[in-house]
């Protein structure tokens, strides 16, 4: 449920930036032949032609929608170039695209804080660029107004095309205006400016809306498309919301939306003015009624986060027709590829941005035998996420038993799976990495995994339910949304469950501290030995009990900060039990052989007990954070 957040005091610029026909216009940079020409770009998947996900604004003209396959898109619109998505492990391969909106937002967020909301979009905080602007060369006194900033959109203005630009030029320039509209002129001749950039740095155009919020912002970058730029003056959101139909927010796409509708009879935003918040929120509880009062009148406090790196990483593909899945056997074979793409990218992220995700979720949908019409709920399972692709591989298809048992009991035939997605979240920023060792050593605890037990979905179930206290097993329903036959980034997991919009990296979960060992141990824990338990020669480390509070730690000799830290980087591994251990076999020698010399030494003194560095003094070592364990 959203939920109202304070709204600051100072009045902000806020963008939303949406490329056009996204994956069309990254196509037509790597042909340039396609530029200007009815394209589509479509899916892996040969039947009909295959299902169109991005569409050119040419082939638009001619009725082409992205709910079309292939061979209907070429029926109304003979002229139309077909581009298939690239394809890796027989789905499709969306790191062009990734890429190529990272070099988007590498421009963009030069100018202020930046957060990438998706694949193609990126919200700026414009306000300390906009103030500045207009201290320094304020619109009102400037000779020479930046064309591509007169051909905005301005809500207030009327769309008198023949003198458009002038009035529009008027408006940026008005030395009457209020200071929110003053900064909210610089903010679109900043977003022009920047729009213009991307143009010739990328070759790719972008929409945008420019506002005082990210709500507003986000309303209207699509309202004028492509490449261009909308701008909502303070006076022009009571009349803008009055009309808008409440399904076209965001929160209220869904079940709020329909009880709005259904409940309240509330149809267009400004249908919500007539309620006082009082009534909102006896009827949706505090939070919600007070945001949905807030929203009526355009105000949110939602504030840009400083992010440039997406929020998780999801692989998913999904099954149509004849290719539902229909057994154990297959479900595995997919989940495995998927699972190798989504280690192969969270290893790459660690590698590059040192960003470790946390939980691993697997979404399906699924129907009953006979029963394919009627979409039945499958639950999304979560577990907290294991480095090396065996583990995600391993831990994803128990989800998966698991889930099913839920849907299905313990029948094994009968139902048939249409889409699998796997998602990791819950992603922070280990600037340190100092004691992510955890992440490359499977606890001895459990043979080998963080989802164990037999896979028999009957003990897996309460094992899960009962022992992974830190990341609990939440369960989420997907609904049936999308037609695509893959779902790469996170599109199924935004668009089924939203995961990608809640999985928030903590903040707080930042930490500071020595050199990184993470770039030592980067090695796949699935190259490591079988685990044998050898007496003496096991590190451990206190669970989720004992090392919660600081008077424990300073038992063990080690600093509040450090428990802190190996919560926030272990809850993987915590959540196994009260207490769970490692064992040094489970170091790969040749990885410790790469390690600075300090922490050699460490391992080989867990390895070898009688010299035990009892001695050693303790700080930002890896020992600090994992003694041995104690009898
Ligand atoms: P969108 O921004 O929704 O659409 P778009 O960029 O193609 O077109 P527009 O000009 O209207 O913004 O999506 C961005 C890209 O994400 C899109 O080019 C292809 C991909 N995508 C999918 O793969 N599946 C989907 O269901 C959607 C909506 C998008
Ligand atoms: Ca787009
Ligand atoms: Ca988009």
């Amino acid at each position: 449920m959203p939920v109202a957040r304070p709204e600051p005091q100072e009045p902000r610029v806020i963008a939303h930036l949406d490329l056009d026909c996204f994956y069309v216009q990254v196509e037509q940079r790597r042909n340039p032949a396609l530029r200007g020409q009815p394209t589509a770009v479509v899916q892996y998947n040969d039947w009909k032609g295959g299902g169109l996900i991005a569409v050119s604004y040419e082939a638009r003209k001619f009725g082409v929608k992205r709910s079309m396959r292939g061979d209907e898109a070429k029926h109304v619109c003979p002229g139309i170039n077909l581009v298939q998505v690239p394809v890796a492990r027989e789905k499709a391969d969306l790191n062009i695209y990734r890429s190529a909106g990272s070099e988007v937002v590498a421009i963009l967020s030069t100018k202020g804080k930046c957060e990438r909301a998706s694949i193609d979009e990126v919200y700026l905080d414009l306000t300390d660029a906009a103030k500045e602007r207009l201290l320094e060369s304020p619109p009102e006194s400037s000779e020479i107004i930046f064309e591509e900033a007169t051909k905005s959109n301005i809500l207030d203005l009327s769309s008198d095309v023949s003198n458009r630009e002038e009035n529009v030029r008027a408006w940026l320039c008005r030395a009457d205006a209020d200071y929110q509209d003053k900064l909210l002129a610089c903010g679109a001749i900043i977003v022009a400016q920047l729009r213009i950039k991307v143009l010739e740095e990328t070759q790719f155009t972008c929409s945008a809306g420019i506002a005082h919020n990210k709500m507003l912002a986000k309303l209207v970058s699509g309202m004028h498309k492509p490449a261009q730029q909308t701008v909502v003056p303070s006076s022009s959101v009571q009349d803008f919301l009055a009309s808008l139909p409440v399904k076209k927010m965001k929160q209220l796409g869904g079940k709020l939306g329909s009880s709005l509708q259904d409940d309240l009879g509330v149809k267009t935003v400004g249908d919500l003015l007539t309620f006082t918040e009082e009534k909102l929120q006896d009827y949706y509880g505090v939070n919600t009624g007070t945001w949905l009062w807030k929203t009526a009148r355009g105000i949110s406090g939602e504030e840009v986060e400083d992010r440039i790196l997406p929020k998780s990483h999801g692989c998913g593909k999904t099954f149509p027709g004849s290719k539902a899945l229909k057994n154990n056997a297959s479900v595995k074979s997919w989940l495995d590829k998927l699972c190798e793409e989504l280690s192969e990218r969270i290893q790459s992220d660690l590698n590059s941005n040192k960003r470790v995700a946390q939980t691993l979720t697997l979404h399906a949908r699924a129907c009953k035998e006979n029963e394919c019409n009627l979409m039945k709920k499958f639950p999304s399972k979560s577990c907290p996420l294991r480095y090396g692709t065996g583990k995600i591989q391993e831990d994803a298809m128990k989800l998966f038993e698991s889930a099913l048992h839920d849907f299905w009991g313990s029948r094994n035939t009968g139902w048939s799976i249409t889409s699998l997605s796997v998602t990791a979240s819950k992603i922070f920023d280990d600037t340190s990495g100092t004691n992510s060792i955890l992440r490359y050593i499977s606890p001895s605890s459990s043979a080998s995994s963080a989802v164990p037990g037999s896979s028999s979905t009957p003990e897996l179930t309460p094992f899960l339910d009962k022992k992974l206290p830190m990341t609990p097993i939440h369960e989420e329903h997907c609904e049936p949304s999308s037609k695509n036959e893959d779902c790469g980034n996170s599109n199924l997991a935004k668009q089924c469950c939203g995961i990608e919009e809640k999985g928030v990296p903590n903040k707080s979960s930042k930490v500071k501290g020595t050199g990184s060992i993470l770039k030592f141990l980067s090695q796949s824990q699935s190259a490591l030995p079988e685990k044998r338990k050898i007496d003496g020669l096991t590190c451990g480390h206190q669970g989720q009990e004992s090392s919660s509070g600081a008077n424990k730690a300073e038992q063990h000799g080690r600093s509040a900060e450090a428990v802190d830290r190996s919560n926030i980087n272990t809850a993987g591994v915590h959540s196994a039990g009260n207490k769970w251990m490692f064992n040094v076999e489970d170091i790969d020698p040749a990885v410790v052989g790469e390690l600075p010399l300090e922490i050699q030494r460490e391992i080989q003194g867990w390895t070898r007990p009688s010299k035990q560095a009892s001695t050693k003094p303790r700080g930002h070592t890896i020992s600090s954070y994992f003694p041995p364990a104690r009898s």
